[in-house]
């Protein structure tokens, strides 16, 4: 097994301290002060525009010959290859006259730009990718021939991860699902699990899709909110619509704001079915294990980041990623016999609105996915990756589920309007590794030069190539399976019909800590609704799960709680379902160090090179830019200053003493008013909101020297759970990871502290 997360990489891309500035991010070239005059060296290389009739040149595979480049050279030159000695000025008659039309570099230059763009995801259309590989563990073997699942095959992959409802330009971290496709270039032909980190849907028919996601979306009339789902028209559908409600609880769940894409699990939703040698078939779930965990953001933490740090999955997901820190996922199945009801424990497996518990069903590890390289260029891999749940290998099959069936409909035709036609497997990223002999031809964006003159079947004209798999070697082979006769109905089955059994569930699965975040987050969006039969209507829902859910939103909306319907359904919790109570490696976790002249640099030295050899990121703030301990002779680089810095952006916070109380860069305590510090015996109220914001969101928070000093001005006592106050900056760190790898001081809440929410 490779290195679970490796090591964090230098200041100047070597292996012992991060590098300056940015968290993990290698040394690159120089930068130059002034702009060059002649050309430096190679360009960086730039993997891409393979030829089709070639194998994928995702920058993966092994290539024969040389790569092609996107670009060549070290001159400028039109997209013909014609060097061009200048792109600063138009054609004119003369210094002042008019631009003249004749100037071809001119209008090839504009009339490319114009049309850089392409139609965004209609959903998923925020997201942030990586390669990777996949390893087979082999323990699949006796239930799917898929060969890429067999022991210790690698696969290339490709994973995306995304929000559902916001726009390209949308902010990371607010409260929605998350997509997490991933394309495997396995030797059988391309194989996509295109799933989300909530294991339900909000539909179980596809025909409902367009109607929830219009509800999504912003308002029709003036496109707000954005990337939300605290609107009248997300609340209306999915209180009316009532098989939404299980969905909808995750969302409003700690899983709808999830702390990083690496710290998220992931789900194919439907059941599957995968078939062996000998044609036996099993019914399967996908579920992807986070080596690091399950963990959340706070709801204010989300709201804060969105908008200090709107790419925050994005950059924590390629930071982790350059420094070594590769994110890890098992791949795990839950299996259940193939029988013609295809149910399990009284569960329709057909059904996507519903889990089988994993205490009935254990999921089962089948192999291991790492990710270890970011895009090198966004639009050409992460914006035109082309995922579909009907790419599929010899061994995996779909179901009668009619949300995948409307699925298998939809990836294609959307690709074909927003890649711009039906050639876009033949982009980079989307080509298979496997070689492709298809007789598909022409089309817009057709960039293969196919040979032959026969790209039909039966012929003799090309010597009858290309020629069929046999029978028991290709893919789409179906498992002969009895259809029940029925009359043609627009009707749902009635074992779909339970819309409250598993939202209760999921209710009494959280530990109380999670259910206090789940009352706050119904509170919070339907307060921020505007139609009162909506929340009132959403309320009868919730009095249907439980009534003390039902009766603390209503109190936070001032409204009556309704009675339930009728009973409360029977409902057995699945503890599988709480994030809360594990513990978890603490790799790529952000420790803040707050410093400042007056603060022993030795001791920020040491503990800064503890965090990194935990494989955490360090990042020194202090009051200014620049270095700490300059006559130290071994100064420590700032990262971050008060006016940068904000707490959402740490895991945990360290204080080297009482740094902003008005210490110069040289350790004399005389700041002079105005220069962003504090005066003396004060401390900076910026160090003071940093210290507030990280204890409220029960963060591990720490110091040595006079620290408690500053503790104690921003309301954490130094005796509270999480608070650690010592001599050694050591110790003090050690204590912290401790508590870091529980995610958070979850004593700190309210509900766990004894006192509702
Ligand atoms: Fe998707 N979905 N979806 N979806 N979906 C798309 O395809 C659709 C559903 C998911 O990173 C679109 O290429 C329908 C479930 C992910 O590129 C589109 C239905 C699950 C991504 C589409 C669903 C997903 C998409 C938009 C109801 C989890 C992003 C762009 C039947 C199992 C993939 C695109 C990426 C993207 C249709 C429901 C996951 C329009 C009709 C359930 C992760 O084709």
């Amino acid at each position: 097994m490779k290195n679970l997360v490796g090591k964090v990489t230098g200041e100047d891309g070597g292996e012992d301290g991060p590098p300056e500035g940015i968290p993990g991010r290698p040394g690159t070239r120089p930068a130059q002060v002034e702009e060059p005059v002649e050309p430096h060296g190679p360009l960086p290389p730039k993997p891409d525009q393979r030829s089709p009739g070639l194998r994928s040149a995702t920058g993966r595979t092994p290539q024969d010959g040389p790569r092609p480049r996107a670009q060549g050279g070290d001159r400028l030159t039109t997209a013909q290859g014609v060097r061009l000695p200048d792109t600063d000025h138009s054609l004119k008659a003369g210094p002042r006259g008019p631009v003249l039309l004749q100037d071809h570099h001119l209008r090839e230059k504009i009339t490319h730009f114009d049309h850089e763009r392409i139609p965004e995801r209609v959903v998923h259309a925020r997201g942030a990718a990586a390669h990777g590989v996949f390893r087979g563990y082999g323990t699949a073997a006796s239930v799917t021939k898929a060969a890429f699942l067999r022991k210790d095959v690698e696969t290339p992959v490709f994973v995306r991860f995304s929000t559902v409802l916001g726009s390209r330009g949308s902010a990371d971290t607010v409260r929605d699902t998350r997509g997490f496709a991933t394309k495997f270039y396995t030797s059988e032909g391309t194989f996509d699990l295109v799933g989300n980190n909530i294991p339900v849907f909000f539909i179980q028919d596809a025909i409902k899709f367009p109607d929830i996601i219009h509800a999504g979306k912003p308002h029709p009339d003036r496109e707000i909110p954005q990337a939300q789902s605290a609107h009248d028209t997300f609340w209306d559908f999915v209180s009316l619509h009532t098989e939404a409600t299980f969905h909808t609880m995750w969302n409003m769940s700690d899983r709808g704001v999830p702390r990083s894409y690496r710290m998220m699990e992931g789900f194919g939703v439907h059941t599957f079915r995968l078939v062996d040698d000998a044609g036996r078939t099993t019914l399967v779930k996908f579920h992807w294990k986070p080596k690091l965990g399950v963990h959340s953001l706070t709801w204010e933490e989300a709201q804060l980041i969105n908008g200090i740090d709107p790419d925050f999955h994005r950059r924590d997901l390629a930071d982790a990623i350059e420094s070594g820190a590769h994110p890890q996922w098992e791949l795990g199945i839950q299996a259940f016999p193939d029988t013609p009801e295809q149910t399990f424990e009284g569960i329709d497996l057909l059904d996507p609105t519903k889990v089988v518990p994993e205490e009935l069903a254990p999921v089962q590890p089948i192999g291991l996915l790492t990710l270890d390289a970011n895009p090198t260029n966004y639009f050409a891999e992460t914006e035109q990756v082309a995922f579909h749940p009907g790419h599929l290998v010899p061994g995996i099959d779909i179901t009668d589920d009619p949300l995948l069936a409307g699925r298998l409909f939809s990836y294609l035709d959307t690709q074909i309007s927003r890649l711009g036609g039906p050639n876009f497997a033949q982009i980079p990223v989307n080509r298979p590794h496997a070689p492709v002999n298809d007789m598909l031809r022409d089309g817009m964006h057709q960039t293969a030069v196919h040979t032959g003159t026969a790209p039909y079947r039966p012929n003799s004209l090309d010597g009858g190539c290309p020629f069929t798999a046999g029978a028991d070697a290709g893919g789409y082979v179906e498992v002969p399976r009895e259809i029940p006769v029925s009359a043609k109905v627009r009707e749902a089955p009635a074992s779909f019909a339970d819309h409250t059994g598993q939202p209760r569930m999921f209710w009494l699965s959280l530990t109380p800590v999670e259910r206090e975040h789940l009352i706050a987050a119904y509170t919070f969006e339907l307060g921020k609704c505007y139609e009162q039969a909506v929340k009132e209507r959403t309320l009868r829902v919730l009095a249907d799960i439980d009534p003390e859910l039902c009766e603390k939103v209503a109190q936070g909306l001032g409204l009556p709680a309704p009675q339930p319907s009728g009973p409360l359904p029977e409902a057995v919790p699945s503890p599988a379902l709480s994030q809360v109570g594990k513990e978890w490696p603490v790799q790529g976790r952000i420790i803040g160090i707050v410093a400042d002249g007056g603060s022993d640099p030795d001791a920020v030295r040491s503990v800064r090179q503890a965090v990194l050899d935990a494989d955490m990121v360090p990042l020194v703030v202090a009051p200014a830019g620049g270095v700490l301990g300059a006559d130290s002779g071994d100064p420590v680089t700032v990262q971050r200053t008060f006016a940068t810095a904000r707490s959402v952006e740490f895991d945990a916070i360290l204080l080297a003493g009482t740094p902003g109380s008005g210490a110069d860069a040289h350790g004399a305590r005389d700041a002079k008013a105005g220069d962003g510090t504090a005066g003396p015996g004060t401390v900076d109220p910026r160090v003071l909101l940093m210290l507030a914001e990280a204890y409220r969101h029960a963060k591990p928070v720490g110091g040595w020297a006079d620290a408690e000093r500053a503790l104690v001005a921003a309301a954490c006592p130094p005796a509270a759970p999480g608070v650690v106050v010592g001599t050694s900056a050591t110790a003090v760190l050690e204590e912290v990871t401790g508590l870091l790898a529980r995610h958070r001081v979850w004593e700190r809440f309210p509900a766990a502290a004894g006192a509702g929410p």
